[in-house]
């Protein structure tokens, strides 16, 4: 009985660091985030309300008409349904930041007129950049993939996209610890693309897929998983942030996630275990001299240590995230902290 007792307590610790989540697979397909998105204002996205069991952390969305031309307004500038940013969700799913994002393309104009901006991430350490690629086009493309060719894309004052350089250094997915970033041209500017250093070296390389026309003729995918052991112990991820190349529209997403114990919060863990088996040890030197420790008894002292290292391993992700997604629902998603809801509107622009 004993025995049995401080299995279960051990299998519970197990099981309560393990928590399984749906996977979320890097396919660009985002119905396993629970969104549909449909060509022709049949998507969902601005009903979302959140999925259970991916892990999510947070998300942003705000889909404009997917009606719009060049002069549709998409906040915080114009451009319509070619750079209407509709969706990102960040999830903490088996290990992984997992990053599931929508945005509107056109096919006709493929990259000439749609050129990606890269991934932000911001943590307590630093920010972190993903290139994702991308190359010339002016015709309908195919998707990128992960070790694709990178991009920088050039665009001049007014917001225009005049050409890029191929970055063969920086290929799709290469994730980057603190870049230098290279600044939307038109107020209220924000970073928009990675400056690559062609002396620097990427530190890892995300999962990726980014559909671009190739699932619907209205909209582009992106997913990407990075691997959450490349954030160093007690660095907690903080916000992740996307836009065109031209700055037109932008996703914000406000995460909370320490997914590394710090080595005190391992130390307690450790103790926790330790505790068991104390207490495993204990029972069984009872039962051999004889002794005649009830099972009530031994539930009230085993409660200590299980409680405590029960909460070690749930602090780190999960139990933080669930205050933090309903918060980013406010505003579509875009929380009234943000720097650019009282700027005066910029002037349109990648209008013919
Ligand atoms: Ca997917
Ligand atoms: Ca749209
Ligand atoms: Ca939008
Ligand atoms: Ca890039």
């Amino acid at each position: 009985m004993i025995h049995n007792t401080a299995s279960i307590g051990v299998a519970l610790l197990m099981a309560a660091a393990v928590v399984q989540a749906d996977p979320l697979v890097v396919d660009g397909d985002l119905s396993d985030w629970g969104v549909h998105v449909a060509d022709h204002n049949g998507s969902d996205i601005n009903a979302y309300a959140g999925h259970a069991g991916i892990g999510l952390g947070g998300w942003h969305s705000e889909d404009s008409n997917d009606y719009q031309g060049d002069s549709g307004y998409v906040g915080p500038n114009y451009g319509g349904q070619n750079y209407d940013a509709e969706f990102m969700g960040v999830a903490s799913n088996e290990g992984r930041l997992v990053i599931g994002l929508s945005t509107g393309q056109r096919p006709d104009n493929g990259l000439k007129r749609y050129s990606p901006g890269d991934l932000r991430i911001v943590t307590s350490a630093g920010v972190y950049g993903v290139e994702l690629g991308g190359g010339a086009g002016g015709a309908a493309g195919g998707a990128i993939e992960e070790g694709a060719l990178g991009s920088t894309y050039l665009v001049d004052s007014h917001g225009w996209t005049i050409g890029h350089v191929a970055e063969a250094g920086a290929v799709a997915g290469s994730i980057w610890f603190n870049p230098d970033w290279i600044l939307d041209p038109i107020g209220p500017q924000g970073a928009v693309q990675i400056d690559h250093d062609p002396s620097a070296a990427s530190i890892g390389l995300a999962d990726l897929f980014f559909s671009r026309d190739s699932a619907t003729t209205q909209h582009a995918f992106l997913e990407l998983a990075l691997d959450l052991t490349l954030f160093g112990d007690g660095v907690t991820i903080q916000s992740l942030h996307w836009r065109p190349s031209c700055g037109n529209d932008e996703l914000n997403v406000t995460v909370d996630f320490t997914p590394n114990p710090e080595p005190g919060s391992l130390v307690l863990a450790g103790a926790g275990l330790v505790a068991l088996y104390l207490l495993r040890r204990r029972r069984q030197l009872v039962r051999q001299a004889g002794g005649r420790a009830g099972a009530s008894g031994f539930s009230r002292f085993a409660s200590a240590p299980l409680t405590s290292a029960t909460q070690v391993v749930t602090t780190g992700c999960d139990a933080r995230r669930t205050a933090h997604g309903a918060l980013h629902q406010m505003d579509n998603g875009r929380g009234a902290s943000s720097p650019y809801r009282s700027l005066p509107i910029a002037p349109p622009r990648d209008t013919p």
